[in-house]
């Protein structure tokens, strides 16, 4: 019997930077030097957003917290590549691209302190509410990006986001199967982590890579250093052109590494050794962002001083204004669920309402 090869394939993986920031200059993206330091600029902010979180968790002034520490380079190399049209179906852990994307600072601790008033977006933001079962988002992008297309964008992507744990999901292919087969304006842009929790990601898949999956669903995929900012941002940027295009759906995965514990309500130390987080400490994503500039010459501690300052300022004054905010009533939580109350709810709410008096 005659064998013929169907299909055959490959998955790249790109990285640009080494760990001690040195860039392999042949693929470094076009750039201005001005947009290479605002990448650096956007994950300190990320950062001192996401340390002051942790803080006022253990302070008592935040319900609990999903830490984005390690993978600021993912958020911010896929932000600068937004437009302002593009629509985004979040998981708990995208906080960074969300304040990157105009909303500010106090909403997305607001949520993380049940208070549903921090998914009322500005107007103009084109933001999904963050969507806690996993994988969820993926189906949420699917169907957005072939709204997008029906209605006949011709720039406009939906970004469904979600980590390597939600790769397990029925959700997941299931997301992908359709969009692939639609033609979704989607870019699926997942972040592998290392980590569901306390499952590695060898526990998630016998396949290398997530990447790789995308030929069983007929689209694109490719791997990238999520440590990396360039080489995230030069990944994000195909990915987004191509989908952009009309050529249908993407699947990008950003390997990187969940720096703190899943959420303040884990404890990492019982299921990671030392060695992988020191091995990780190292790949630091702002580390070797700012020895790169350092080394052209685009970064000094001055600046570096000055933008801790600024970043640091515009976090603390965003706290303030979280906790000058007077308490969400306790009405708000059958409020956000539907945009009709069914009979059941109607009565909670009278209850919820007369109880709070
Ligand atoms: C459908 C569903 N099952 C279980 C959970 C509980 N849960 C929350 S986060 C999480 C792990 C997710 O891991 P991953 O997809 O790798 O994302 P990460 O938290 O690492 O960003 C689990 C099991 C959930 N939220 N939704």
């Amino acid at each position: 019997m005659p064998v013929t090869i169907i299909h055959e394939a490959k998955t790249e993986r790109l990285e640009i930077l080494d760990r001690s920031g040195k860039a392999d200059e042949a693929l470094l993206p076009k750039l201005s030097s001005e947009e290479m330091a605002n990448l650096y600029r956007l994950m300190v902010r990320m950062r001192r957003f996401d340390e002051k979180a942790l803080t006022l968790q253990r302070q008592g002034r935040m319900g609990t917290w999903g830490s984005i520490r390690g993978q600021e380079a993912c958020q911010a190399g896929l932000a600068v590549n937004l437009l302002k049209e593009d629509w985004l179906a979040p998981s708990f852990r995208e906080h960074g691209v969300m304040i990157s994307r105009g909303i500010p600072m106090r909403q997305v601790y607001a949520i993380w302190r049940g208070d549903e008033r921090g998914h009322l977006f500005p107007e103009g933001v084109n933001c999904l509410p963050v969507s806690i079962p996993v994988a969820s988002q993926l189906l949420h992008a699917a169907g957005l990006g072939l709204g997008l297309k029906l209605r006949g964008e011709k720039s406009a992507v939906a970004v469904g986001f979600a980590g390597d744990g939600a790769s397990s999901e029925g959700d997941f292919h299931e997301a992908l199967n359709f969009a692939g087969v639609f033609k979704s304006r989607t870019l699926f842009f997942i972040q592998n982590n290392q980590w569901a929790i306390s499952l590695p990601f060898k526990k998630q898949t016998a396949a290398e890579s997530i990447a790789q999956r995308a030929h069983g669903y007929g689209m694109p995929g490719m791997q990238v250093d999520g440590n990396d900012v360039l080489a995230v941002y030069a990944a994000t940027k195909k990915a987004l052109d191509h989908v952009r295009a009309g050529n249908g759906p993407y699947l990008l995965e950003c390997l990187t590494y969940r720096m703190e514990n899943h959420t303040t309500a884990d404890d990492a130390t019982r299921y990671r050794l030392a060695d992988e987080i020191a091995y990780w400490k190292e790949r630091d994503p702002i580390d070797r962002m700012r020895a790169f500039l350092v080394s052209k010459k685009l970064w000094n501690d001055q600046k570096e001083a000055a933008l801790f300052e600024e970043v640091s300022a515009e976090v603390e004054a965003e706290v303030k204004a979280l906790e000058a905010e007077p308490s969400a009533p306790a009405t708000d939580i059958v409020d956000f669920m539907y945009k009709e109350r069914p009979w059941f709810l109607e009565e909670q709410r009278a209850l919820l309402a007369k109880e709070a008096r």
